[in-house]
């Protein structure tokens, strides 16, 4: 297929609720949505999922936008793909900047799959016709409120609760959250907030039979993480320090971390993250993906990845209800059960929204082969 014509939409969307985490709050998302036409007319969807500020990893929106306009699309532009795989050695030159990286060859896969009139979910090789979610719920007010919104949650089905903690507010939270959900799959995400000094209070999870602790320590580390795992019998789970498939192995090898969480954007795209999950499947460890607060299209995008085998835990893929008043796809992304029903429609299988898309458009560049 050959790349034509390429879209960035700037977009600024304010979510229902604020979402807070050890490093910050975040209310209004400002996203970029890409579009890529071949030359018979298809369009492929992607989405970008680095927040405003580096708080989580060093790449912003305004970072992404900059390598999309002046390295990444004039790299594909005109460019005759195969297969989607392909665009991440075209990549290969530009180091880093995953967030980016990803948000226009997840379009590419979504073109791919729309071509070959197949679901993206097919196209990467899933088997399920529907996946199991969980939800992740920012640090709240007050405790009560925290066990309300998970009240709330369960009602709806989801199938796993995680919180985020930070110094101050963890061990002690942790403890009445069991006193009033003693059997609740729960884990808990510490976004980077502690390090190996804390390992007196990080060895008291134990006593919450957790699914897991996610991220405890530094974002870029892989050898305290593999100390702290000696003394924890808490499986710990990788988010941020994972950007890519050596990564992962290193980590697994390194013993600092018994679990992955595959977010597509971290680690560059989905080829990248289908790759980490066939290597974890190989040596027994178990996925999930994470989520970036996204809008539909990205959301569309972890619905398909998901349904591969090894994504033995539940996700934090919400439905699009948890987050916007009015999402940008038709339908909307609904839980049933703790259920969602992968879409078998051609590539992401939802329609993008284009008067919801407009609304929330605050710039648009076309670039157009020369
Ligand atoms: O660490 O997984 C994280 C949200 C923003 C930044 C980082 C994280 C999160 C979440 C929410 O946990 C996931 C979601 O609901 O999309
Ligand atoms: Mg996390």
């Amino acid at each position: 297929m050959q790349i034509t014509e390429v879209k960035i939409r700037k977009m600024k969307m304010r979510m229902k609720e604020p979402f807070s985490t050890s490093f910050g709050t975040m209310q209004d998302k400002h996203f970029m949505l890409l579009e890529v036409h071949d030359e018979m007319g298809n369009i492929g969807w992607g989405e970008s999922v680095a927040f405003d500020a580096p708080w989580y990893t060093e790449e912003t929106v305004e970072t992404s936008l900059h390598m999309l306009r002046d390295f990444l699309i004039p790299l594909l532009l005109g460019e005759k793909i195969e297969h989607p795989d392909q665009v991440g050695s075209l990549f290969s030159p530009i180091r880093g900047n995953n967030m980016a990286k990803a948000a226009i060859e997840c379009a590419v896969w979504d073109l791919y799959a729309k071509r070959n009139r197949i679901s993206l979910a097919e196209a990467l090789g899933g088997q399920r016709q529907r996946i199991e979610v969980g939800i992740s719920i920012g640090i709240q007010k007050d405790f009560n409120q925290l066990v309300e919104k998970i009240q709330h949650y369960l009602d709806e089905g989801y199938k796993r609760i995680k919180v985020k903690v930070k110094p101050g507010a963890d061990i002690d939270v942790l403890r009445r959250l069991r006193d009033v959900f003693p059997e609740v799959p729960l884990m808990a995400d510490a976004n980077s907030a502690y390090s190996l000094a804390d390992i007196d209070l990080l060895k008291q999870l134990d006593e919450f039979s957790l699914l897991m602790i996610e991220q405890p320590l530094a974002h870029d580390d892989i050898i305290d993480h593999a100390i702290l795992q000696k003394q924890l019998k808490t499986p710990i789970c990788l988010d941020e320090s994972i950007h890519s498939l050596e990564d992962a192995r290193k980590a697994i090898e390194l013993g600092s971390t018994k679990v992955i969480n595959v977010k597509i954007g971290r680690v560059g795209g989905l080829s990248e993250a289908k790759r980490i999950h066939d290597y974890c499947m190989e040596k027994g460890v178990p996925v999930w993906c994470g989520g970036m607060l996204e809008a539909g299209i990205g959301r569309a995008h972890n619905i398909a990845l998901t349904s591969l085998p090894n994504f033995i835990f539940p996700g934090d893929t919400a439905g699009s209800s948890r987050y916007w008043e009015k999402d940008i796809i038709e339908p909307e992304v609904v839980v049933e059960d703790g259920y969602i029903t992968v879409p078998t429609a051609p590539g992401i299988g939802f329609t993008p929204d284009l008067d919801a898309i407009e609304k929330f458009t605050t710039d648009l560049w076309p670039f157009r082969e020369e």
